[in-house]
């Protein structure tokens, strides 16, 4: 028994190094998934040696409370929307602005090309690492009263909005009346009337499963507001650099397989809620555009962000 300590002792392996990962999302959501997916080949191409645990649905609290997690390095990772982190980055706010994009194919063109690495490079500004960019959908107006056709349809509708300036403002310029709610909080909101709808994208709509509640989608597509992977500066200069690199072309890679994930998402969240019965109605899509166009205007303040916006838009 004895003997065979020394053989145990050399054979056993190198303390698996796991990184934490948040996530606002439930079990089973794309960007949850795709996180995992980057656990399971850092796994696999480190013979185990780096690992990657998810605590999805916010058990680690909410989107804003993570990134501070992570910028003070309690957390590894986490994967937020760029909506709730429009204050902190002004980059972030060019691609979550209405109407920037004028497709997905659009949206995904320009977050792979220059401009997505122009947005994930400003997060060195707080001591973060951007490692990729995840689709989040078209965010669209849903509530419980009115299909909404024109922005004069969500005069005096009490609005939740994410934590971001731009939401905020672009709600009041629509004529709604916009209060800023934690995601987790806006299924209770709706049900009790403390406000009236919210926007978001079908998939969140489905999963969060406030189309119970809220039985008007309305189709405006004004934002596609996409989704961050953050890691603390300090925690990837831990790795080595080895794994430094590997964490990042992981990353990379996971980005078509979240979007092959979220594509086949979101086509079945918009079948669930039909099949429930929400009520779906396209909208006078140039009325909004006509509202937004100033809007974002008064939101492109330095040069830095209007040039930002230009390269968007020249890869319409
Ligand atoms: C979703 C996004 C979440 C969260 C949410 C919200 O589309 O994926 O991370 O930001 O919107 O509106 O709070």
């Amino acid at each position: 028994m004895l003997g065979a300590m020394p053989l145990l002792l050399g054979a056993a392996r190198e303390p698996a190094t796991v990184l934490t990962a948040a996530d606002a999302h439930v079990d089973g959501y794309p960007t949850v998934e795709a996180v995992r997916w980057i656990g399971k080949r850092l796994a696999e191409e480190t013979g185990g040696r780096l690992g990657l645990r998810m605590y999805h649905s916010g058990q680690l609290g909410r989107e804003n409370d993570t990134v501070d997690l992570v910028r003070h390095d309690v957390i590894d990772l986490t994967r937020v929307n760029f909506a709730p982190l429009n204050n902190a980055f002004p980059a972030t706010r060019v691609a979550a602005l209405p109407f920037v994009f004028d497709s997905t194919a659009h949206m995904r063109r320009a977050m792979d090309g220059a401009p997505g690495r122009e947005i994930l490079q400003r997060f060195g500004a707080r001591d973060l690492v951007g490692l990729c960019i995840y689709d989040s959908g078209t965010r669209c107006f849903y509530n419980v009263r009115r299909p909404v056709h024109e922005p004069a349809d969500l005069h005096g509708l009490k609005v939740r909005v994410p934590p971001s300036d731009i939401f905020l403002d672009f709600c009041r310029v629509l004529g709604a009346n916009p209060t800023p709610l934690p995601f987790g909080e806006v299924y209770s909101a709706l049900q009790t009337h403390l406000i009236d709808g919210a926007e978001n994208n079908i998939r969140s709509f489905h999963s969060t499963r406030q189309f119970e509640v809220a039985r008007y989608w309305s189709e405006t597509a004004h934002s596609y507001s996409p989704e961050a992977l953050l890691i603390s500066r300090a925690r990837l200069d831990r790795l080595e650099p080895r794994d430094r690199h590997l964490l990042t072309d992981i990353a990379t890679a996971s980005v078509p397989y979240m979007r092959q994930l979220w594509d086949e998402a979101e086509a079945k969240s918009r079948a669930a809620v039909i099949a429930d019965g929400v009520r779906i109605n396209a909208v006078d899509t140039a009325a909004f555009h006509a509202a937004a166009a100033p809007f974002v205007q008064t939101w492109l303040r330095n040069p830095e962000e209007q040039a930002l916006h230009r390269a968007i838009r020249s890869l319409a």
